[in-house]
């Protein structure tokens, strides 16, 4: 029976997919420095290794066929922005050594997870951006160390395959979201932090949320479904080259936040405060996709936000729970930040 590692799989992608895998019938290893936060993993062995050591990765992928590489040090804009070293050195030494003790293990096949953050700054500075090609991501100019990291480790992969034989395959997901992700800390992306905000502000009977600029900056946003059918689509295919993974419908962020509060059934007022901001806008080009896998992703904004939004609400007033009854206490507890209404 094929064996297959799911690296990062304490994590939002990571978790999914191992449910995702299982459905499809395969032996899975999930490898993470925790556990999934929400819910018990599905994977047939679980091990807990900080995977930025060496020996750590040869134990990972020992007996592994395939590899499913997501484990990195990574969050939203608020988290990006601020971490470089720490994200450039983590991420280096994940990568490095995951995609190399994989090698010296005979695995087959290796899939990386890239990210839109490697698209050069220049192409990304109107909010009616240009919808962004694969082949765009030269001349290199990410913004953040992030994005510099991913770069580099696209090219590993590519070498890798040329070099030792490793079936490599390299998706570069757009802004993905849903249920069982981060919605609280300070890692977590602009829609679980608005579907926090608004469920949040309703919980309190209020109705203003703050926003991150001036709110026209513009993105694409990802379902999870859709995000699983795609990796697993591209793992299974005989493309090598790097390929987008997103959805292709440009919002801004107060586009965002508004059909978040239609999901809520409230409306809302939007006070606009200075935050990390990152590029003016960004959108997926998917004529690659549609090619390569001859399906694109499907679940529309509105549903995915509807069932994110339900989830993120259940998990604040959880929260808000455990503080009403005094349990809970801690800055890592999210409840605290929920009930001073204020983490970003
Ligand atoms: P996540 O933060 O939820 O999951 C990443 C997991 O990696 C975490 O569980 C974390 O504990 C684990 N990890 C970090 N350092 C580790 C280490 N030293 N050893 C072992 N495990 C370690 O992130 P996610 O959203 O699930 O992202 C998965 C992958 O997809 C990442 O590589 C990320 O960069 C990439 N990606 C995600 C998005 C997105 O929108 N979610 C966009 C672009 C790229
Ligand atoms: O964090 P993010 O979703 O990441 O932010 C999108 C936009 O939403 C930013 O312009 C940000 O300023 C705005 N925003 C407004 N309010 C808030 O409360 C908020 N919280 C957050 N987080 N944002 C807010 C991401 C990376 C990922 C990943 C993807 C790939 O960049 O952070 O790690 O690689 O890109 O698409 P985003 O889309 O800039």
């Amino acid at each position: 029976m094929k064996r297959v590692l799911v690296t990062g799989a304490g994590g939002f992608i990571g978790h999914h997919l191992v449910s995702y895998l299982k459905k499809k019938g395969e032996w899975v290893r999930g490898a993470d420095l925790k556990y999934p936060e929400y819910e018990p993993s599905a994977a047939d062995d679980f091990a807990l290794l900080d995977l930025r050591r060496w020996e750590n990765c040869l134990k990972a992928t020992d007996g592994i066929d395939e590899v499913y590489a997501l484990a990195a040090d990574m969050g939203g804009m608020g988290f990006i922005s601020a971490h470089h070293a720490e994200i450039l050195r983590n991420n280096s030494l994940i990568n490095i050594h995951t995609i190399d003790a994989a090698r010296e293990n005979g695995a087959k096949r290796y899939l990386y997870t890239s990210s839109a953050c490697v698209y050069p700054e220049y192409r990304q500075t109107d909010p009616n951006v240009t919808p962004l090609k694969e082949e765009d991501a030269y001349p290199a100019q990410p913004q953040d160390a992030y994005g510099w990291e991913k770069l580099v480790t696209e090219h590993l992969c590519i070498h890798y395959r040329e070099d030792y034989g490793l079936e490599t395959r390299i998706v570069r997901f757009h802004n993905i979201f849903g249920p069982l992700g981060t919605w609280d800390g300070g890692r977590e992306k602009a829609p679980a932090a608005l579907c926090r905000k608004v469920s949040l502000a309703r919980l309190n009977g209020q109705s203003e949320i703050e926003i991150w600029g001036d709110g026209e900056q513009t993105r694409s946003f990802c379902y999870i479904d859709d995000c699983l059918e795609g990796i697993y689509r591209l793992m299974r295919s005989d493309y090598r080259e790097p390929l987008n993974l997103g959805q292709d419908r440009l919002v801004t962020i107060n586009q965002l936040a508004d059909i978040v509060a239609a999901a809520a059934g409230v409306s809302i007022t939007k006070k606009h405060v200075a935050g990390p901001q990152g590029v003016r806008g960004r959108n997926s080009d998917n004529t690659r996709l549609r090619e390569v896998l001859h399906w694109e992703p499907e679940i529309t904004l509105e549903e995915g936000l509807r069932r994110t939004y339900l989830w993120i609400d259940q998990q604040v007033r959880a929260a808000d729970r455990r503080i009403a009854s005094g349990s809970s206490g801690t800055l890592e507890n999210p409840s605290s930040a929920v009930r001073r209404g204020s983490a970003s």
